[in-house]
């Protein structure tokens, strides 16, 4: 790197030169007009601090607690697909970075390294994150996580169909990449990005990798993100008697469906709309957190907008107990590899902790609305 980037918004600068436009454009691009992406950026632009002063901050922590563990800040790396279109080997760079940081890294049922390879290569706090394409195949992904030494696991629940993402449309976006005259041009024009992935090899969807019809056919309905849309309710129940771990559902955008998670027997839920690349016009899930945290006995975790260590105190202020990082850390990686998403983790901490210090809260388990302009 020749600047030394200082913030999220300058790795998503060093990104968008180092990728090819349509990959840039499927890591940075989000439903129809973007308007869902957009608004979980504003509404944390939108929160403003009440801070407290003349309180003795000149000794601080950044560690919260989940489930009866101390993670040292409240940082998790969110489940995403692809990222080793986005660096060579991404999802082991991805879960390296987070282990050096002591977090935890929640690996994509659409990763490009196996569960178990992770698990081998990179190790840490690693949690597995369901899409269910087919049910035998997802019974099959679970009892490998579980083998594999996989804490958590996190069930999506927002991708009953694929979100219409115009950008990926008007691109051609696809994996394997389709070689028409404009994406060879793309790539050829990005020669960085190019070489990396021709020496590693162009990334497959390493889990469901097996000669067997059955997973061919796994393989290109998730390629399609076209998940089983008749999952459901008492099917979530099933998948909590069979996990015995802890069990998270993310994707969750209303107080009747927290509640409804929590009386299953869900340990927590992430509220979320997959960072806007889902559902066209819905609220930001940090303003649903404002609205319901209050009401609910059971942990929220929120992502989607996160971009400032300021937007992770904002969040555990409003009542999270820990924030999901998915472009911002993203941004690193296709930027340089572990290094830079090491780097992103360690700006953010570096934020959140001055954060702390300025608006008079020594300790993440003291923030509550009071720090926040309501
Ligand atoms: C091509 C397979 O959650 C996203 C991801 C999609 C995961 C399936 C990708 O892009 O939002």
């Amino acid at each position: 790197l020749t600047v030394t980037p200082v913030c999220i918004d300058d790795y998503r600068s060093l990104a968008k030169r180092r990728l090819p436009r349509m990959v840039f454009d499927y890591l940075d691009g989000g439903a129809e007009s973007e308007r869902s992406l957009h608004r979980n950026l504003g509404a944390f632009a939108a929160i403003n601090f009440a801070p407290r002063r003349l309180v003795d901050v000149s000794h601080r922590n950044s560690s919260v607690s989940l489930f009866g563990r101390t993670l040292p800040t409240p940082f998790v790396v969110a489940p995403t697909g692809l990222n080793g279109a986005l660096w060579p080997d991404g999802d082991v760079a991805l879960a390296r970075a987070a282990r050096s940081a002591g977090i935890p890294f929640v690996l994509s049922t659409a990763s490009n390294a196996t569960i178990e390879d992770v698990a081998e290569r990179a190790g840490g706090d690693l949690w597995f994150q369901l899409y269910v394409v087919q049910r035998d195949l997802a019974r099959l992904l679970v009892g490998r996580a579980k083998e594999a030494g996989y804490r958590v696991l996190v069930l999506t629940v927002d991708v009953a169909v694929n979100g219409k993402r115009d950008r990926d449309l008007r691109n051609g976006f696809a994996i394997p990449f389709r070689q028409t005259p404009r994406s060879v041009l793309d790539a050829v024009t990005h020669p960085r990005w190019a070489l990396g992935q021709i020496r590693h090899g162009l990334p497959q969807l390493a889990n469901f990798a097996s000669p067997d019809a059955t997973d061919v056919n796994a393989q290109a309905a998730l390629m399609r993100r076209q998940m089983d849309a008749s999952f459901c309710w008492q099917d979530l129940q099933a998948l909590r008697d069979a996990w015995p771990g802890r069990l998270i559902v993310k994707g969750i955008m209303t107080a009747t469906d927290v509640n409804r998670c929590r009386e299953l027997g869900v340990d927590a839920v992430v509220l979320s709309n997959h960072g806007g690349r889902q559902i066209e016009d819905v609220q930001a899930p940090i303003d649903l957190l404002a609205e319901i945290s209050n009401q609910n006995a059971m942990p929220l975790l929120v992502d989607g907008g996160i971009r400032r260590g300021a937007d992770a105190v904002k969040a555990l202020a409003l009542g999270a107990k820990a924030v999901l990082l998915g472009r911002a850390i993203l941004y690193g990686l296709a930027a340089a590899g572990e290094e830079g998403a090491g780097h992103v983790l360690q700006i953010l901490t570096a934020e959140f902790d001055t954060t702390l210090a300025l608006v008079g809260c020594p300790d993440p388990a003291r923030l509550n609305r009071q720090f926040i302009q309501l």
